[in-house]
């Protein structure tokens, strides 16, 4: 491998109207925010990453803000004139500030993208060069979609329909306290054999065991992080009570926490997003401790733009990620995304890997400047916290 050089890396905080805002059990979002960072090397190489953070800190603690902050007075000085042999590198060069996560994930990103770019290499294959012989990427990462929450079972009804007629194969509905049981449902009575999962994000507590129990009449792949973000105590005494896979989301963070959550029996299936442990490196870690364990693994998303969403493919594609993703087509989420070509679903609910070198897809930067004008338009508001 060929070493990069870090000449400068470039703050851009962008918004996107989304096309459907996902109204989860903690909010709802016009639009789709991030910070993305571009890491230039002293070759002239743009590495690209997203640090995908919201408005407001509904889903994790960190924020656009937050993410701005700890980069440029913290993160970012820590790179500039290193000379980085790979990027699995990086953890290592931040580990003097805790925490953040998701930001750190989106520098680390931006350093794969220009590991991989320097050498000629898909993020794919090199993602798959850390792991053991036998895990060479696939063609395809295979995904489903995340549906947020309807004003009706009808309406969700209708709208499941339309996802099935693009193609998709894996249906996910949020769901929080007092929509649930009666929603799973009316889906059972008009779709009785989808694939059909549901995330709660950690509306509920220990005291909704029996209420909970009643979601296992539905056949459902997995019921996703019930209880509180963090926890793994309480999904412990939760998972023995339920006949439904209990997937965790929230309470996830490094390697530790995953070794320990299979060590007390607080999960069955892990929905690792990239973004929630600190980037790929630790992603790497996870994975390697899901595939000696058997875990079913699949790849979450944060609504992201086309520049984290081709990274999270990339990864996806790796064959211990066993169940399908919520990583889905371009147009479920822009009219129009900050990288092209845009995702389009394959065959059999799968979106290809691209064959360009790093992420594979070409940042446009006409665009990102549209984009970082969109968020200095909306941000008045989002600054009164009138955002949720
Ligand atoms: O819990 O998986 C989640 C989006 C924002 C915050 C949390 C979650 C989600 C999703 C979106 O479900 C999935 C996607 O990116 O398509
Ligand atoms: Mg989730």
């Amino acid at each position: 491998m060929k070493p990069i050089t870090i000449k400068d890396v470039l703050v851009h905080t962008v918004a996107l109207p989304l096309v459907e805002p996902i109204t989860t059990s903690f909010g709802s979002e016009p639009d789709k925010t991030a910070v993305l960072l571009e890491v230039i090397t002293e070759d002239g190489i743009s590495g690209w990453g997203e640090a995908a953070v919201d408005t407001y800190p509904g889903y994790g603690p960190e924020t656009t803000a937050t993410a701005e902050h700890i980069l440029n007075n913290f993160l970012i000085p820590k790179l500039i004139g290193q000379t980085i042999a790979q990027a699995t590198d990086v953890p290592a060069l931040l580990r003097s500030a805790r925490g953040h996560r998701h930001t750190k994930a989106g520098l680390e990103a931006a350093v794969w993208d220009a590991c991989a770019k320097a050498n000629d290499m898909r993020l794919a294959d090199y993602f798959a060069s850390f792991l053991p012989e036998g895990n060479a990427p696939r063609a395809a990462a295979t995904v489903g979609v995340s549906i947020g929450i309807q004003p009706s079972v009808e309406d969700t009804v209708a709208l499941i329909q339309k996802r099935l007629d693009e193609g998709y194969q894996r249906i996910k509905l949020k769901i929080k306290r007092g929509w649930d049981v009666e929603l799973a449902k009316g889906i059972r009575a008009a779709l009785p054999d989808i694939t059909l999962m549901l995330d709660a994000n950690s509306d509920y507590t220990l005291a909704d065991a029996e209420h909970l129990k009643q979601l296992d009449a539905f056949n459902l792949l997995m019921i996703e992080q019930p209880l509180s973000y963090y926890d793994i105590f309480e999904h412990s005494k939760l998972a023995p009570q339920l006949k439904t896979p209990l997937c965790l989301d929230e309470s996830i963070h490094t390697v530790n926490d995953l070794q320990m959550a299979i060590e007390v029996g607080a999960i069955g299936i892990l929905n690792l997003k990239p973004a929630r442990v600190g980037g790929y490196s630790e992603s790497l870690a996870i994975y390697r401790v899901c595939v000696e364990n058997d875990l079913p693994l699949w790849i979450g998303g944060m609504l992201e733009t086309g520049v984290g969403r081709a990274a999270n493919v990339a990864f996806a594609a790796l064959p211990g990620v066993t169940l399908p993703c919520d990583i889905s087509a371009t147009d479920r989420y822009f009219e129009t995304d900050l990288t092209e070509p845009p995702f389009v679903l394959g065959a059999n609910s799968t979106l290809a890997v691209p064959d360009g070198y790093g992420i594979g897809v070409e940042v446009q930067r006409d665009r990102i400047e549209a984009a970082k004008a969109h968020w200095q338009a909306i941000y008045p508001y989002v600054e009164k916290g009138t955002a949720l």
